[in-house]
């Protein structure tokens, strides 16, 4: 490694880290988050209490006389916040709830299919000939997982889609309604869910695969996956405690604040997300999800690409082979009338010829591509 000078005199090139922050800010930051979960978990709700303000229509039925008004598609919800000078572009995607069909097979897809989707759109972004210097992200950066407050562990249906969505984002889950739950059986129920979190080799966020934490980073990361699941509670009412507007849920036996980490772990989890990993949940759904995701498509195009050009070299193989077959016949033709062959032998003869000189280009046009493309 070069020797590190220290230049004896102040030359300046301190300043790139504001140079730095001044395009950044400039430029703002895009973050896109989902809330993923069975029906009436209160995702959408969460939406809103996440971000202060109202960003999602909740779908709760307040009036009996209303029919069950549900989140019904995938729907996204772009915002600008802007927090002391530091822009903040959000897309919120709220799913609709599932599991509560008779048949819940593949109900997730959509979902799965949603994220994945995103990929494909940048990846084709980025392939075209002039791109833009600055693509638009709407990769997912984070899945927000809801899972019901049993107290009795994951549903098949959670193991089954959290396999699916781990494979292509970073998935933090949470226990809803947490309010339901004792503090007893919270913690209870956070340990049986890590362990079945292990059990079922689940690579939830933060995954230490990732080659750019650093001993720091990965204790930090050792402490996070202690705390989650984060058991939250959402709500989008204001109630007044203690002359202070909060944001609360009203009971006849009191109010729980929702800000208040007393009575929930929801301020841990938007410090978590916001103030803490956000750079982090960009970079590595940049580098891990996406990257897996590019690499797979790439290789698949490199791969349909060789067979066809195999195909196309054992079609043309054919024809010379036909070719070939057809000079053999002739000769062949010429033999019998000088020494007299049977037509039958002269049949078997040339399958052979056409058999045979169909196997050996084939062999040298499935490799070629390959070694072009190194
Ligand atoms: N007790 C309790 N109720 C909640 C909580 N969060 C939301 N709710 C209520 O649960 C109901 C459903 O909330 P939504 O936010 O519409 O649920 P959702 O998951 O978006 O529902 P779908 O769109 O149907 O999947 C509403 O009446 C909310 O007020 C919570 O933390 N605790
Ligand atoms: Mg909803």
């Amino acid at each position: 490694m070069a020797n590190v000078i220290q230049p004896s005199n102040h030359v300046g090139f301190d300043s790139i880290t504001h140079q730095i922050e001044r395009r950044l800010l400039k430029r703002g930051f895009q973050f896109n988050i989902m809330v993923v979960g069975q029906s009436g978990l209160g995702k959408t709700t969460l939406v809103n209490t996440l971000f202060a303000s109202h960003l999602a229509d909740s779908c709760g039925r307040i009036d009996p006389s209303e029919d069950f008004s549900r989140t019904p598609d995938i729907k996204v919800v772009s915002h600008v916040v802007e927090e002391s000078g530091v822009r903040l572009r959000l897309n919120i995607i709220d799913t609709p709830g599932y599991g509560d069909q008779v048949n819940n097979e593949k109900c997730w897809d959509p979902i799965v299919k949603y994220i994945k989707d995103q990929h494909s759109q940048y990846l084709r972004k980025e392939l075209t000939a002039q791109r833009d210097r600055y693509l638009p992200d709407t990769r997912v950066h984070c899945v927000l997982y809801f899972i019901q407050p049993t107290g009795h562990g994951l549903k098949p249906i959670d193991i089954v889609v959290l396999k699916k969505l781990t494979e292509t984002a970073n998935v933090v889950p949470v226990i809803a309604k947490s309010d339901s739950l004792t503090l007893v059986e919270r913690e209870r129920f956070k340990r049986q869910l890590q362990e079945e979190f292990a059990y079922h080799k689940l690579r939830l966020y933060p995954n230490d695969s990732y080659e750019e934490y650093d001993e720091d980073d990965r204790r930090l990361n050792q402490q996070i996956k202690q705390m989650l699941p984060f058991a939250i509670v959402g709500s989008e009412k204001l109630v007044t405690v203690n002359g202070k507007e909060v944001r609360g849920r009203v009971h006849r036996w009191g109010v729980i604040n929702v800000e208040d980490e007393k009575h929930c772990e929801f301020p841990h989890l938007r410090n978590f997300l916001i103030s803490t990993r956000l750079q982090d949940l960009i970079e590595t759904t940049a580098h891990i999800h996406y990257e897996s995701f590019r690499a797979k498509q790439l290789l698949a195009l490199k791969g349909n690409s060789a067979a066809a050009t195999s195909s196309q070299a054992q079609h043309s193989s054919n024809q010379a082979g036909s070719t070939t077959q057809q000079q053999q016949q002739q000769q062949q033709q010429q033999q019998q009338q000088q020494h007299g062959v049977q037509p039958q032998q002269q049949a078997a003869a040339a399958a052979m010829v056409g058999a045979s000189s169909s196997v050996t280009p084939s062999r040298s046009g499935s490799t070629q591509p390959y070694s072009n493309g190194k």
